[in-house]
């Protein structure tokens, strides 16, 4: 049969399921566009940037068991959505790129866009593929998806030169979708291995990362069977429900806060399930491994990268706790006793939360008294999505999430500008839910005006812009380091004009006395389907444990020569007195 290239990618698209494409249309792509206008069950979200359409499919892929996919234009837009693209890289998230390519039945040179792309996204990408002919379309798209959703997921990249998208050529046929290949099965000697290390534990902890984002229920199950803490990484904060009275929180040595460090001091076997030991979900590397270690993940790469495993456990999450819980002894008495282990977890936490109530914010928003009232009015299934700097910390601090995959934060290629285009990816695909975006000044001016592709959709995704007038998560060390502000403090912007600009409701929040009757007024106009910005001037005065725990670990592994260049031009800065002018909006 003769099929246009536009349409075998239309027809590639249903089948795997994707229900919505971001992107800008151009002259490369406009076939592809033009394709899935007519089609019910894919739609194409025009954005206003094609990085925030990378986010928005990003947090889509993330949401959802389909992936996020993106249409753009070859060169241009594809530089432009690089960094959601290696955000989804580094974070293990599928992605579907599809660009238009360059005509290839013509001999002109210097072609609109013509640079080579695949060495471009070499990087942040899985697999890349250039297709030659129309024969080649659907099998590369299938196995593009099948790349980018097995093992560690993944974007992935595909080329469709624009001479095959108009233009009708011969196919064999249409191929119904090829199954997802089955993952890697542990090792049954192994599981027993591990298993018998869990079964003679005194004082076993849980580690939980995004890749037990499904394992939800097992997780629970083998951690109480074990009397275990359960910490989480940033990025898979919402794995394990911080109602759990085994929850500790996000992290567990010197950067995590109290109820973690407390409940993991005596840890002497750790199961540590889809994380890699990367910089963040460590506390800059910061947790000293005095445990013996059972590292369970799907990618074997990241064993004993950064911490020695006793037992490697390479395969999907859900099998493998299932096979460990299978593995273990009926009765485990390992000696511990959970309700003081319980106990003791749950006033560690009553007590960092009434440090931080207590904590005098002056005339400006405290951030627990702000999580707790957003907690208290939102719904348990409503999605948190963060930025990138201080706010995030607070946020893992202080909010509680309780439903996986309901927290999101650009995690370790950490891209400022995240927030706002990721919620609206998951309003889009979760009408129904509260999603809330907690932002940072900075961040948010970068992404700011794709409100108006929510205002567009009737998105009532409500924004809380943590505004404080600096990038702080690097102007508070720089104030600790240099004595000084380099380029960290930003130009006043008034965010109502911003609102008004976007269609979106506008509310600020000046102090803790509006904070109930502001986050009530938001939701309201959000569950009407406007987009809503809350200017909330918030008190950064008091750092997060995590901020403070990885600048003390990193400083402490530097050598002493380096340590006291540091601490000395500190000190030295200081007597001499500040040198930039703060801006307090
Ligand atoms: C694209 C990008 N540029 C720069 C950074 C470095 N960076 C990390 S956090 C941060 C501060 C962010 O400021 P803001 O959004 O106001 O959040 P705050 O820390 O004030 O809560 C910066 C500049 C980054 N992570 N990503
Ligand atoms: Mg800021």
């Amino acid at each position: 049969m003769r099929k246009t290239g536009a349409e075998l990618v239309r027809y590639a698209l249903e089948e795997i399921g994707a229900r919505y494409t971001f992107g800008i249309p151009g002259v490369h792509n406009t076939e592809i566009y033009d394709q899935l206008a007519g089609s019910a069950a894919v739609t194409p979200i025009r954005v206003t940037h094609e990085g925030s359409g990378a986010f928005m499919a990003d947090a889509v892929s993330r949401t959802n068991d389909y992936p996020g996919a993106l249409v753009i234009v070859p060169a241009a837009g594809t530089a432009l959505a690089y960094a959601g693209i290696g955000e989804a890289f580094l974070d293990g998230i599928p992605l579907l790129v599809i660009t238009g390519g360059v005509q290839t039945d013509q001999s002109f040179r210097y072609q609109l866009h013509a640079i080579d792309q695949l060495d471009m996204v070499r990087a942040v990408t899985k697999g890349r593929w250039r297709v030659t002919t129309h024969a080649e379309i659907v099998p590369t798209l299938f196995a593009a998806w099948q790349l980018a959703m097995s093992g560690e997921p993944g974007p992935v990249f595909v080329e469709v030169p624009v001479n095959l998208q108009l233009f009708a050529g011969d196919v064999d046929d249409l191929p119904p979708r090829p199954a997802l290949p089955a993952p890697p099965r542990a090792d049954a000697a192994a599981i027993v291995a591990a298993a018998d290390m869990l079964a003679v534990a005194r004082r076993p902890g849980l580690f939980l990362g995004w890749g037990a984002r499904e394992a939800t229920a097992l997780a629970i199950e083998l951690a109480e069977r074990l009397n275990a803490p359960v910490a989480t990484t940033l990025q898979g904060l919402s794995v394990f429900p911080a109602t759990h009275p085994l929850h500790v929180g996000m992290g567990f040595g010197p950067a995590a806060v109290p109820a973690a460090t407390e409940a993991f001091a005596d840890c002497d076997v750790l199961l540590a399930v889809g994380t890699r030991f990367g910089e963040l979900a460590t506390g800059s590397y910061g947790l000293e491994a005095k445990w013996r270690l059972v590292h369970a993940d799907i990618n074997p790469a990241v064993f004993n990268a950064n911490y020695k495993a006793e037992v490697t456990l390479c395969g999907d999450a859900g099998e493998t706790l299932a096979a460990l819980s299978a593995a273990l002894p009926p009765r485990i008495a390992n000696g511990r006793d959970g309700e003081a282990l319980r106990g003791r977890i749950a006033a560690a936490k009553a007590r960092y939360r009434k440090e931080w109530l207590d904590h005098d914010s002056g005339e400006r928003v405290n951030p627990a008294r702000f999580f707790q009232a957003l907690r208290a009015q939102l719904e348990d299934e409503a999605f948190l999505i963060t930025d990138d700097g201080n706010h995030t910390f607070l946020a893992a601090e202080l909010f509680p999430s309780t439903h996986s995959k309901h927290f999101l934060s650009p995690t370790d290629f950490n891209c400022m500008g995240y927030c706002v285009p990721a919620a609206i990816g998951v309003k889009l695909t979760h009408p129904e839910r509260q999603v809330v975006g907690i932002v940072g000044d900075g961040a948010f001016l970068m992404t700011a005006m794709e409100i108006v592709t929510a205002a567009e959709h009737g998105l009532g995704v409500i924004y809380y812009v943590f505004n404080d007038g600096e990038l702080a998560q690097i102007s508070q060390p720089q104030q600790r380091t240099y004595n000084r502000k380099a380029c960290t403090v930003l130009p006043e912007v008034r965010i109502r004009g911003i609102a008004d600009a976007v269609g979106a409701a506008y509310f600020h929040l000046p102090d803790n006395a509006g904070i109930e009757a502001v986050i009530a007024a938001a939701q309201r106009e959000g569950a009407a389907g406007r987009p809503v910005i809350v200017d909330v001037h918030i008190d950064y005065s008091k750092p997060t444990r995590f901020t403070q725990g990885a600048m003390r670990t990193a400083l402490g592994r530097m050598s002493v020569g380096n340590k006291m260049r540091l601490v000395g031009r500190a000190v030295w800065r200081h007597a001499l007195g500040a040198k930039t002018p703060e801006r307090t909006p």
